[in-house]
């Protein structure tokens, strides 16, 4: 069965916890349970990793390389920063989905930016923890074609 790595960046380990007003009250946790259920539903395995380092979060793209077929990844704030995340997505040429909770087009200028989106096969935003869903249901269709 393909899998795929399910990537989370700086500060989504408080989700639930603080700002449930821009975030709401879902935690990670939740999310994990809830990606879980799904993929078993569409027929892949999925892993999470979750860092608030830029360097951990590149080296897991890294090794994704020999064990996983696709990537969905939120990348929290390094999404509109981080030029080394992009270059280690594109340097492992496995699928990607961008994915956030917000729709970040809505929100502060700095946040419409995204250094993921050109390495992406798409991004995902504003449906919250069911964007998650959607990315996997994305992923698994370009990993198994019908
Ligand atoms: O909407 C998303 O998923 C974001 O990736 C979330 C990032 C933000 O920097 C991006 O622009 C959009 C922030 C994640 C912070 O998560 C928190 C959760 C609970 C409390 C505080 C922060």
């Amino acid at each position: 069965m393909a899998s795929v790595l399910v990537l989370n960046g700086p500060n989504l380990n408080l989700l639930g916890t603080r700002q449930p007003d821009v975030y709401g009250t879902t935690t990670l946790r939740d999310i994990e349970d809830m990606c879980r259920v799904h993929a078993s539903k569409i027929g892949i395995d999925v892993v999470f990793v979750q860092s608030n380092y830029e360097g951990a979060l590149i080296e897991a793209v890294h090794e994704a390389r020999e064990t996983h077929a696709g990537i969905v990844i939120n990348a929290g704030a390094y999404t509109h920063t981080s030029i080394a995340l992009m270059d280690a997505i594109a340097s492992v040429e496995l699928p990607t989905v961008e994915i956030h909770l917000s729709n970040i087009h809505a929100r502060e200028p700095f946040r419409h930016v995204s250094y993921i989106a050109p390495v992406a096969i798409g991004q995902i935003c504003g449906f919250g923890a069911h964007g998650y869903m959607m990315a996997l249901d994305a992923l698994a269709l370009r990993i198994n074609p019908k």
